[in-house]
């Protein structure tokens, strides 16, 4: 269950022992990233969520960066970056590994999470400004072209093989959010099936995950939230029963 994103002039809860902490934003496909590697390694966490409009003071002490997400450990140690938070789970919780124990497997593996970052880029303006040119949307068609042919490459129904992996939990996020493409720029930004048929049996096969199941939610949802941001007040709550 959801509680309300704590803002400015918030005190921050104790800690709960035998806990992790997690400070997360509900519609953060960054802070999802670590909310589903908890979730896949089923580590005990609590999450405290934070209004990013209204910041919390405590949040820069916390993160010199002012972001989320950020993780609090039991020695009052404090992690974030999404992608050095999950590294450091995947080592300190080697109980259902993500990553390949093989370094080399690994690196190629964190190569493939980089490539991501190209799309993300993109879908980030596809949020943030007010048109979508043709263009951009053939280069995030392109890159996800690219996820789908190494799919098809590795015949097996995740990246991680026959069990969601790294690469599958971090791109996820942004591929639960590729209908907003659609949502908030019209029909003519459908991404067509026959160009990404693998991809899509993927996104399918994931929805179907138990830890994506933990974060998942549906295109509307989160144009609903993108579009209170963009009317300058994004609504954090609108989750939570009144
Ligand atoms: N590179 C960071 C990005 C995290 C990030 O950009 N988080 C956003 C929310 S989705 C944030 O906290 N924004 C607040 C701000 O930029 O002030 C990561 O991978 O964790």
């Amino acid at each position: 269950m959801s509680t309300k994103h704590l803002s400015v002039g918030s005190q921050v809860p104790p800690l709960v022992p035998g806990k992790l902490r997690l400070y997360s934003m509900r519609f953060c496909p960054f802070a999802q990233r670590v909310h589903l590697v908890l979730d896949a390694k089923k580590i005990p966490y609590d999450v405290v969520y934070v209004n990013l409009t209204h910041k919390p003071e405590w949040l820069v002490e916390k993160n010199p960066l002012s972001k989320v997400p950020l993780l609090e450990l039991k020695e009052g140690n404090i992690l974030y970056e999404s992608l050095i938070i999950v590294d450091y789970l995947d080592e300190a919780y080697p109980e259902h590994r993500l990553y390949p124990k093989d370094p080399l497997l690994k690196a190629q593996e964190k190569l493939l999470i980089e490539r991501f970052g190209a799309i993300i880029v993109l879908m980030n303006k596809v949020y943030y400004t007010p048109t979508m040119e043709r263009e951009q949307f053939v280069e995030i068609l392109n890159g996800l072209e690219i996820f789908d042919r190494e799919l098809v490459r590795r015949g097996t129904p995740f990246f991680g093989g026959k069990q969601p992996g790294m690469v599958d939990l971090m791109i996820w996020p942004w591929c639960e959010r590729a209908d907003l493409i659609r949502i908030l720029r019209g029909d003519q930004f459908v991404l067509p099936r026959e160009r990404i048929l693998r991809l899509l049996e993927w996104r399918s096969a994931m929805k179907e995950d138990e830890a994506v199941k933990g974060s998942y939610l549906d295109g509307e949802t989160h144009a609903k939230f993108i579009r209170s941001r963009q009317a300058g007040s994004a609504q954090y709550d609108f989750l939570i029963a009144q």
